[in-house]
């Protein structure tokens, strides 16, 4: 049996759909896991889907709505969707609960960050360009990776070049977590679970880069395999 990977969309408020980029998808399936799109639904009914999935991608996306941190929105603040957030916060801290491997991408390590209580930088002040303009498949800035880390497992380098497409990032990761990557002018570009269950987020875009590069495409594998294991070793205890 193969892991079921759930993927959460993206609400395109302008046309009314749901939609996923076809870099998750690809990238789950390449790796041997099966992708299922997950949509905003209750809180009550996460159980639903929890009990039925093997591991998460948070996927990237807009803004963050500051309300949820108690700050208002600053001038740069770009779309935000709420029914989104209260999903993939709620979606996020019972994964946790339940030890469901979990990937963040992007918006998707934010929504780790806010989960476990963690804080934002709602648009980065910084002389590094993290909004690049070149294609997502070009890696513009560099990340420092800590040698203790899974991030580092994955990589086998502690230096590495990550593509940028972020004007929001993680100033603190929260109770669960630790920032595990940084770039060069101090933002944190990884971080992970320093508890119990697989939880990694990057602020990069691994599934834009997965088709040339071998460590992008383990970050998949690692949450596939990850999922295997959890299917094997908790499935009957919830
Ligand atoms: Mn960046």
């Amino acid at each position: 049996m193969k892991a079921l990977i759930g993927v959460t969309a993206c609400i395109d408020n302008s046309n009314g759909r749901f939609f996923v980029n076809p870099g998750y998808i690809n990238a789950v399936y390449k790796s041997g896991g099966i992708p299922i799109i997950l949509c905003p639904v209750q809180r009550r009914e996460i159980p639903d889907i929890l009990r039925k999935i093997n591991g998460i991608i948070l996927t990237g996306g807009g803004d963050i709505n500051p309300l949820i941190l108690g700050e208002e929105p600053c001038n740069n603040i770009g779309e935000i969707s709420p029914i989104r957030d209260t999903f993939e916060i709620a979606l996020t801290r019972l994964a946790l609960q339940y030890r469901i491997p979990i990937l963040g991408i992007c918006r998707g390590m934010q929504v780790m960050a806010v989960a476990a209580e963690g804080k934002i930088v709602q648009d980065i002040q910084s002389s590094i360009c993290h909004m690049q303009k070149s294609p997502r498949n070009v890696k513009t800035h560099t990340v420092n990776i800590k040698k203790d880390s899974i991030l580092f497992s994955i990589y086998g380098k502690k230096k590495i070049a990550v593509n940028s497409f972020h004007h929001q990032s993680v100033s603190d990761c929260g109770k669960i977590f630790r920032a595990c990557a940084f770039s060069a002018d101090g933002i944190i570009e990884a971080m992970e679970n320093i508890k119990n269950s697989f939880a990694l987020g990057v602020q990069w875009h691994p599934e834009t880069l997965y088709h040339s590069n071998q460590c992008e495409k383990n970050i998949f594998t690692a949450l596939i395999n990850e999922a295997k294991k959890y299917k094997e070793d908790f499935k009957n205890v919830y």
